[in-house]
């Protein structure tokens, strides 16, 4: 039986509710946009294999909920992520003057070279953050990227994780710290099948980049801990 090793990169989306998260990974996944607002509840993932720079990766994309109630439980998906999309509205000020307290819970918890990448979304609306500040922000704050993206359009959704892809393997290749971070999956023939806590083969829901949704209740939050690391 043939066996392939693939690089597994984990990816965390965080930022306030509302700034276009999960369209962003919607936009990403499944290359549509939905005009309605459902909030996530807790955190969701989708799975999606790239190939850049003629490598084949396969990326965990965390969509995880902005709501004041799950963050404690956000700062544990960060064990194992390899890049983190800081998302703000560029229409929505107040959600770029709280990127400070989703920075200080990302350096409570992520690894301290997991690269940042700075998200202005919502690039086809009225702006209300100006491309200048937020530049500013990147650089006081040690993001490695920054882009502004349309969730609706797709503006720079595509490029914002080909860049950050990039950016992880070039990482690797630097630190042995960071390399050891990450996580190195197997992947076994295709028949093969792994369970979530819902008991619905993750890699079928790869195929067809569905979001699996985890409950958040505190007995099973230790479950996903183990599930995603
Ligand atoms: N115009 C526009 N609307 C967006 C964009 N991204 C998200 N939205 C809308 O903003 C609302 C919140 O989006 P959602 O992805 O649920 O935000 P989340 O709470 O951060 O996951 C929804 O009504 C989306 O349709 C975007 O890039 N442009
Ligand atoms: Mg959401």
């Amino acid at each position: 039986m043939n066996k392939e090793t693939v690089p597994m990169f984990k990816f965390i989306v965080v930022g306030d509710q509302s700034v276009g998260k999960s369209s962003f990974v919607k936009q990403y996944s499944e290359s549509i946009f939905i005009e309605t607002h459902k909030p996530t509840i807790g955190v969701e993932f989708v799975k999606k294999i790239v190939v850049v720079d003629k490598r084949r990766v396969e990326l965990q994309i965390w969509d995880t909920a902005g709501q004041e109630q799950f963050r404690s439980m956000i700062k544990s998906f960060y064990r194992g992520a390899a890049g983190v999309f800081v998302l703000y509205g560029v229409n929505q000020r107040d959600s770029f003057e709280k990127l400070n307290e989703w920075l200080q819970e990302l350096q409570e918890s992520a690894h301290e070279e997991i690269v940042k990448i700075l998200v202005g979304n919502k690039s086809d609306l009225e702006r209300d953050v100006s491309k200048k500040e937020a530049e500013k922000f990147m650089n006081d704050n040690n993001f490695s990227l920054f882009f502004e993206t349309s969730a609706k359009t797709g503006e720079n959704v595509e490029k914002a994780f080909v860049e950050a892809v990039k950016l992880v393997i070039m990482r690797m290749f630097t630190s042995e710290s960071f390399k050891n971070s990450i996580k190195t999956i197997k992947k076994t023939p295709a028949n093969s099948r792994q369970n979530t806590s819902r008991n619905e083969p993750i890699d079928d829901v790869a195929q067809s980049s569905k979001p699996i949704q985890l409950q958040v209740t505190p007995q099973n939050q230790q479950k996903q801990e183990k599930q995603c690391c």
